[in-house]
């Protein structure tokens, strides 16, 4: 008795484990298969080589920016002729002769700062013969610095201008406009003086 039981449960097992292979049975992949997703892998980890690559690249490129523009920030531009202003109206110094950073626009007057630091602005305006003249450097709208020419009274040429050092941050907007309490002719010229702006970064 005791060894028909034995019989009947190792049939049981060998019924058992054969199921138990034929469940877990993966056909075994050919060359081909094996080679199209090795090559599928190789696709892949070339896509991610070369966009590593890239990123690489701008990295570097936004490094050695950074340090340019860090060291050397400095712009110079003046009117090449003279007019009458309105009020509160933007210089626009038109001829440039140094812009490191293409920070100023000689179009439109502005100076956008391109990197965060204390920046030093210069700025002579030339009023005119007879002529009194206010002007202001303004940095978001907001002014920062205001000069004052007078010749109200005289023949004479009595430019005025002005150094300042301001913190800014990236992107500050900053440009020169006439004042309120003014006359409107400014002058900039070849036999005078010219009326310019300049800056540059300090640190
Ligand atoms: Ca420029």
């Amino acid at each position: 008795m005791h060894c028909i039981s034995l019989i009947f449960v190792s049939c049981f097992l060998n019924v058992a484990l054969v199921q138990s292979a034929e469940e877990d049975y993966v056909r075994p992949e050919t060359f081909e298969e094996r080679l199209g997703r090795l090559e599928e892998l190789v696709d892949i980890q070339s896509q991610t080589i070369a966009e590593l690559k890239q990123d690489n690249t701008n990295l570097r490129d936004t490094i050695l920016n950074s340090t340019l523009a860090d060291e050397q920030v400095a712009f110079y531009a003046y009117l090449s002729q003279g007019k009458c202003y309105n009020v509160h109206e933007t210089f626009i110094f038109d001829i440039e002769e140094l812009d490191t950073t293409n920070s100023y626009a000689n179009h439109d007057g502005v100076f956008i700062a391109p990197v965060n630091g204390v920046y030093a602005f210069s700025f002579n305006v030339v009023p005119d013969f007879w002529h009194y003249t206010q002007a202001e450097l303004v940095v978001n709208g907001q002014v920062k610095a205001r000069v004052f020419g007078d010749s109200h009274e005289i023949h004479d040429i009595h430019p005025t201008s002005s150094t300042v050092v301001l913190a800014l941050n990236i992107n500050d907007h900053v440009y020169v406009r006439l004042g309120h309490q003014t006359e409107c002719n400014v002058i900039s010229s070849e036999d005078h003086q010219w009326t310019y702006f300049a800056g540059w970064l300090i640190f």
